[in-house]
């Protein structure tokens, strides 16, 4: 019998779910998608959206099964406000959504392309139509960011990737306020050498809290003499300090394969911004762009990934 790696993410039938060609006003490109499950069961993904500018900007597609079925604002949901925000100079991208029941609010936790390359920026909704802008709360070069859903130790935790070249690892930081960030720690370091994920790494989706700790899908970034190749690995942290890695895979468990995956505006690319987890509380779907070009989902078992990480090398 020919081993096999175990398929811990299955991609789905439909893929791309999701491509330039659904948005009901002209765009280039839609890819790495935030996503969440509203209380009415609706999936909510806040798409990248690119235009012919090359500048980006957020827009909601609703969903009654997650899969197909979307109903896409007319308009774009969040814009760049250079105005009043001039560090969103060049546009705004990849969101992390994270409900947040002590405000009873979702934080969207984004990258706003400065002149200085991207920062991390934060904004507040509880419908995704009006939204409350905090601003830059990380400045350049950052991103790949997200807000863990309730206090630790009573303080606020955001999870970013500061880049000092030529590594970027990822680290964890907390607040009081949401406005002012220290404390910063080392949550995770890219490997070195020849591994998959060396020099480069980043959080993907935002953590999945479990009862074994925070489940982290990070990407890791190949350079090669091709180009780069973006690929997913797991980690997981302890829950009460989530910067302490608890178990970290040596292999990665998913990449570019698929066609779809492998070409587009940046071939050889998936990257998940966004999760939702089933009524059952365990049935992972993992939405990704797939090349800079489109939307794709994945399905998965939160117990198996667990399961796997555990017994992982
Ligand atoms: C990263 C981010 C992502 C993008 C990826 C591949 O640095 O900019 O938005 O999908 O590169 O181009």
């Amino acid at each position: 019998m020919t081993q096999r790696y175990p398929e811990l993410f299955r991609r789905h039938t439909l893929n791309p779910i999701l491509t330039a060609a659904d948005w009901p006003y002209p765009v280039h490109s839609v890819f790495n998608p935030g996503a969440v499950l509203l209380p009415n069961g609706t999936t909510l993904l806040l798409c990248r959206v690119e235009d012919r500018t090359g500048h980006s900007h957020l827009c909601a597609a609703r969903s009654a099964n997650g899969v197909d079925g979307w109903t896409i604002d007319s308009q774009p949901t969040l814009l760049a406000d250079p105005e009043h925000y001039p560090e969103e100079m060049w546009g705004i991208e990849d969101p992390r959504i994270t409900f947040v029941p002590e405000l009873n609010q979702y934080a969207i936790v984004y990258t706003a392309y400065t002149r200085d390359g991207p920062g991390v920026a934060l904004a507040l909704t509880e419908d995704f139509s009006h939204f409350k802008r905090y601003g830059l709360i990380m400045q350049p070069e950052d991103k790949d960011a997200a807000l863990l859903p309730h206090r630790i130790g009573g303080h606020w935790a955001l999870i970013h990737r500061p880049v000092s070249a030529p590594v970027a690892h990822m680290w964890i930081s907390y607040s009081s306020d949401l406005r002012q960030w220290g404390s910063h720690k080392l949550m995770l370091q890219a490997r070195k050498g020849g591994w998959w994920d060396a020099n480069k790494i980043g959080l993907s989706s935002p953590p999945i809290e479990t009862p074994q700790g925070w489940l982290v899908i990070y990407h890791g970034v190949r350079r090669t003499a091709a180009g780069s190749i973006y690929r997913l690995g797991l980690a997981l942290f302890d829950l009460h300090s989530p910067e302490q890695c608890l178990k970290r895979s040596a292999e990665w468990v998913f990449g570019p394969e698929q066609s779809y995956e492998q070409h587009g505006d940046v071939g050889k690319v998936v990257f998940p911004c966004g999760y939702t987890i089933a009524p059952d509380g365990d049935t992972l779907h993992l939405y990704y762009g797939a090349a800079d070009t489109s939307i794709a989902l994945a399905t998965g078992s939160v117990s198996a990934i667990l399961k796997w990480l555990e017994q992982a090398r």
